[in-house]
């Protein structure tokens, strides 16, 4: 016989128990994207203690529209291997083009980093950081439906020793530290730079040259590198995206092992 009631209590229990776990932490990733989701993957699986927050309901940003709503992506032959680790079947359409299912690489991506230990925590917004001297150490968070209705509430705050701003175009957590902290972003104006025009080749080496600390404490993944840097988009070509998540992991994890 089913009790209603501990149905409830059993939700309400293992998810107060997820969160209270996961208020002190070694990385959060803000954004669900592929490059979100790939920088989550490395780095739970080597071990260190991550979170992803993300503000809508599904995991996955901006990959499952493919291009123009076509559920298809392209790949690069230097990026196919993050895919094929995971298990996504790509296809050569020309040489050096490579496509495949958008459903199939985000529930596949998403599926891996679980696996190899990422929270996720969907339906939640990231609307500011935590600062001690000048170095971002946590994250100011609430419910996406509390941002949504435009409600009164207070958020509440998560303290991690790395962010990495993966919220793509937007690049929400650097925008927050420009707009808000009397202090440089490590840039070429110290600012906050904005993306440029679309130009696929340049944009996409250029993800991985901007994938690195934006403000001390936070890296960039993924499109944001480029907003943050000011660089090209590159449209429904996802290597870079994957590349950068990789990279973005790596070069966290290493100031983790130096215990910076
Ligand atoms: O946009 P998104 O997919 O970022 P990405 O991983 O990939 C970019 C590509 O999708 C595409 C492109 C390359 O071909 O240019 O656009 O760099 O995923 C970003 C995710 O971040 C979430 C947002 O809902 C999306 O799922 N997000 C954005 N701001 C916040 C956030 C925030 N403040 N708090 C939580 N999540």
């Amino acid at each position: 016989m089913l009790d209603e009631v501990i149905i409830t209590k059993a939700i309400i229990n293992r998810y107060l128990e997820k969160l209270d776990d996961h208020l002190e932490i070694d990385v959060a990733i803000v954004g669900g994207g592929p490059a979100g989701l790939v920088a989550g993957r490395h780095l739970a699986r080597a071990g260190f203690k991550t979170a992803l927050f993300e503000r809508k309901l599904s995991i996955g940003g901006g990959m499952w529209g493919g291009g123009m709503m076509m559920n298809e992506i392209v790949v690069q032959e230097e990026a196919r291997r993050l895919l094929d680790e995971v298990g996504v079947a790509t296809r050569e359409f020309q040489p050096g083009y490579y496509t495949a299912g958008s459903v199939e690489c985000v529930s596949a991506l998403t599926f891996a980093a679980v696996k190899a230990g990422l929270t996720v925590f969907n339906l939640i917004s990231v609307e500011d950081v935590m600062l001690r001297d000048q170095r971002v150490v946590g994250l100011v968070i609430n419910w996406t439906a509390v941002e949504m209705g435009g409600l009164h509430v207070d958020p509440l705050t998560i303290r991690a020793k790395y962010t990495i701003d993966a919220t793509g175009h937007a690049a929400e957590v650097v925008n927050v530290i420009a707009r808000k902290v009397d202090a440089e972003l490590n840039t070429k104006t110290g600012k906050f730079v904005g993306e440029r025009s679309l130009w696929a080749e340049k944009a996409e080496n250029h993800t991985l040259d901007n994938t690195r600390e934006a403000f001390p404490g936070v890296y960039t993944a993924g499109m944001c590198s480029n907003a943050t840097f000011g660089s090209y988009r590159m449209g429904p070509v996802f290597g870079g995206m994957l590349l950068s998540g990789e990279k973005a992991a790596q070069l966290v994890g290493e100031r983790l092992r130096a215990g910076d």
